[in-house]
């Protein structure tokens, strides 16, 4: 049995590695079947998934209802281009819009091309409606951000790894630490080609770092001061994972576009999702703003041959039913607070882990370890073999962000996994 699992496994390493890119280093475990919070490897060994292919599995692997609207869609029509109108998408663009309370929407594919079309209509109404001269708009990002990886975002990546020899690089970009008012409004004060402050509300590549509490409200209130568009990249902390259907609820998880139903929600000029908009079954994004800005693209300035195709806006609009039916934010607040109380009273009497921080369910511990130390890594190889699935970022850093359709029984029988994990690291010098 054993060698037969190795070699199984080793087939499909061996040829991921043989024919493939190494753009990825994986952990060495060949999934072959997903359900809900669990996953399958291909010896069928059970586990539980604590990444949620990075936030895009919110509503939970092969959820019923989406794969059912998916596969009776592909049976129907796939894909018209938008060269001509379809049936669904319509009703589509009018759904998400209401969901999220902005007068238009914008439908792409991938996050990466979302953060591409947010940064051009940005630029657009810089020029058209705030009066920049041509080629000097600027756009405010933070340090150690996370946007995707095509050659414009790396650009202004400051990870090194992300960015290193593949300049020359676009400009336009200015940089301020993250959560730091100061300076993005010494920014702002001196530099009135600025058009947009881009910035995820949570930063999940630099290790679910989360800002204080006002910050996003207070950044809000600098951009409309000096007319700049607050963009917040949602892609990975939006659709119920923290918490909140958007991270920018703050500390409301109300069951519909929130705008009008509580006082702690901060309104974006621009929203941009991607991942769970799908619920992990196809690649689906959307930006969102009202007509003042959306309107400065005219047709042919703007697009892709996928993006609001039929079969992927039948998706979307079920994936985001199924947010609000199962009531997944609030479900992800009562496990988030659970999960941090649980692993907080385990961190007190530990020297291996350091810290819990996040929110909803996009939490990470940080390991009492150098970033360039193996003990993350080693920490994920052993929940592995003790059946749950997680992977370090930066080194030093855990995420943990399981599908959000989890029970508290799951999530609890999750802290033990992780504890008595964890234990066999104390002490090991
Ligand atoms: C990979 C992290 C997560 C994102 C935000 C845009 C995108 C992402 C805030 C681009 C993508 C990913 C992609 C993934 C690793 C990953 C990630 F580790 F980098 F931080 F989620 F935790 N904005 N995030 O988080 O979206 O083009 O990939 O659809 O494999 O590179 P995309």
């Amino acid at each position: 049995m054993d060698t037969t699992q190795k070699s199984l496994q080793a087939y499909y390493l061996d040829l991921e590695s043989k024919h493939g890119a190494h753009d990825y280093h994986p952990l060495p475990v060949v999934l072959a079947k997903g359900k809900g919070v669990f996953l399958w490897d291909v010896d069928g060994k059970k586990y539980y998934d604590f990444l949620s292919a990075y936030s895009a599995v919110n509503q939970g692997h092969c959820h019923p209802e989406i794969v059912g609207a998916m596969k009776k869609q592909a049976e129907t029509l796939t894909l018209t281009s938008r060269a001509f109108h379809n049936n669904k998408l319509g009703e589509y663009m009018k759904y998400i819009t209401e969901y999220f309370g902005f007068e238009k929407v914008l439908c792409m594919n991938t996050g990466a091309e979302a953060v591409e079309t947010a940064i051009k209509i940005t630029r657009k109404w810089g020029y058209q409606k705030k009066g920049v001269a041509e080629n000097q708009a600027q756009i405010i990002v933070c340090d150690n951000n996370f946007h995707g990886r095509t050659s414009t975002i790396i650009s202004f990546s400051t990870d090194p790894n992300s960015k290193g020899h593949f300049g020359p690089y676009a400009t336009g970009f200015i940089h301020v630490p993250y959560d730091d008012l100061e300076a993005l409004e010494a920014v702002l004060e001196t530099n009135p080609n600025v058009v947009g402050f881009l910035v995820e509300p949570i930063q999940g590549e630099a290790g679910v770092y989360t800002p204080h509490d006002s910050f996003i409200r207070e950044a809000k209130a600098l951009c409309s001061e000096y007319n700049v568009l607050l963009i917040t990249d949602e892609i990975q902390t939006g659709i119920g994972r923290t918490g909140s259907l958007l991270a920018v609820c703050g500390n409301c998880s109300c069951e519909n576009a929130c705008e009008q139903q509580q006082d702690t929600y901060v309104r974006p000029d621009m929203l941009i999702l991607g991942k769970a908009i799908s619920g992990g079954t196809y690649p689906v994004s959307a930006v969102l703003c009202d007509s003042a800005v959306m309107d400065v693209i005219q047709p042919g300035q703007h697009g892709s041959t996928f993006g609001g195709n039929p079969l992927a806006v039948t998706i979307a609009k079920k994936a985001l039913e199924v947010v609000l039916d199962e009531k997944l934010a609030q479900n992800a607040r009562r496990l988030g607070e659970i999960f941090r109380t649980e692993m907080n009273r385990y961190i007190t009497q530990s020297n291996i882990v350091k810290l819990v921080r996040g929110k909803g369910l996009l939490n990470a511990i940080v390991i009492n370890d150098s970033p360039e130390g193996e003990t993350a890594w080693n920490i994920c190889l052993k929940l592995k073999d003790n059946g749950l699935l997680a992977k370090p970022t930066h080194g030093n850093i855990i995420r943990f962000a399981p599908p959000l359709v989890m029970s508290e029984e799951q999530i609890l029988d999750c802290v033990n996994i992780i504890v008595e994990t964890l234990k066999t690291f104390e002490n090991r010098s």
